[in-house]
């Protein structure tokens, strides 16, 4: 009797144990899983703006975090698109990019390289040349190009495009703020400092497409942590 009893308290007991060592171990599978997932499935952003921007310093910076070196080479084209790691506060994200060149006759690159490689967030560097002469329309009209190609609803092929074929989420990245912040300082919220000035015509086309717009300030040279911020909150809000 008193070992019928013992019995079933054993077997009730190493049962909980199991199904809790179980439950716990299946967590530690599926976080470790996830945390996989979110490796493999890099997260195809497409980062595009004018020539000398900071298109490939801030490929560069996503790859390698730090003071990134004066790029002197200009981009020729497209090229493959290439992993990076980031962590921020802990967690990790992994997303592609490509670098492509800013000159007028690459643009159709930008298209060809949203296409296929299904990129999902947009960055569209700005910086200040348009502030230093209004007679500058590099950003202006880089700009439009990339909104009319994202709000068409074709591509370049007459192919239709497919609801998830448009982008998640585009950013609008005003870079070298280490060049201009003092000049062009600006008291108000950084929504509505005058570099964006030209470009809410076209954030509002996108808008109404509904495609969310992000502006944001930044020194991809020499602020990695201002460049993995903004990335992982367009990733976190969108
Ligand atoms: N001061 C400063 N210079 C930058 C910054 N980002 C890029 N540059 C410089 O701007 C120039 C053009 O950069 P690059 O990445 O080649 O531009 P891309 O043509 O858009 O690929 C290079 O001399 C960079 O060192 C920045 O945040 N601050
Ligand atoms: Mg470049």
């Amino acid at each position: 009797m008193v070992l019928g009893w013992f019995t079933i308290r054993m077997v009730t007991y190493l049962w909980w144990l199991n199904v809790s060592v179980l439950a716990g171990f299946a967590i530690v599978i599926t976080e470790a899983a996830i945390a996989f997932y979110k490796r493999i499935h890099a997260i195809p952003f497409g980062i595009y703006g004018a020539t000398m921007v900071g298109k490939t310093t801030l490929n560069h910076q996503l790859r390698t975090r730090g003071e990134v070196p004066d790029i002197k080479k200009r981009t020729v084209g497209l090229h493959k698109g290439t992993r990076k790691t980031i962590k921020v506060e802990g967690e990790t994200h992994t997303l592609k990019s490509a670098d492509v060149g800013g000159e007028s006759f690459y643009w159709k690159e930008w298209i060809a390289d949203m296409k296929r490689r299904k990129v999902k967030y947009i960055i569209f560097m700005i910086d200040h040349r348009h502030l230093d002469s209004g007679a500058n329309l590099d950003h202006q009209l880089a700009w439009k190009f990339l909104v009319d190609a994202v709000c068409a609803n074709t591509w370049p092929n007459g192919k239709k495009k497919k609801e998830q074929d448009y982008p998640i989420a585009v950013g609008m990245w005003a870079n070298k703020y280490d060049i201009w912040g003092k000049k062009y300082s600006y008291d108000g919220e950084i929504q509505n400092h005058p570099i964006f000035e030209p470009f809410k015509y076209g954030m509002q086309r996108l808008n109404d497409k509904g495609i969310p717009t992000f502006k944001y300030i930044v020194s991809a040279k020499s602020q990695p942590e201002m460049v993995y911020l903004g990335v992982t909150t367009m990733l976190k809000d969108y």
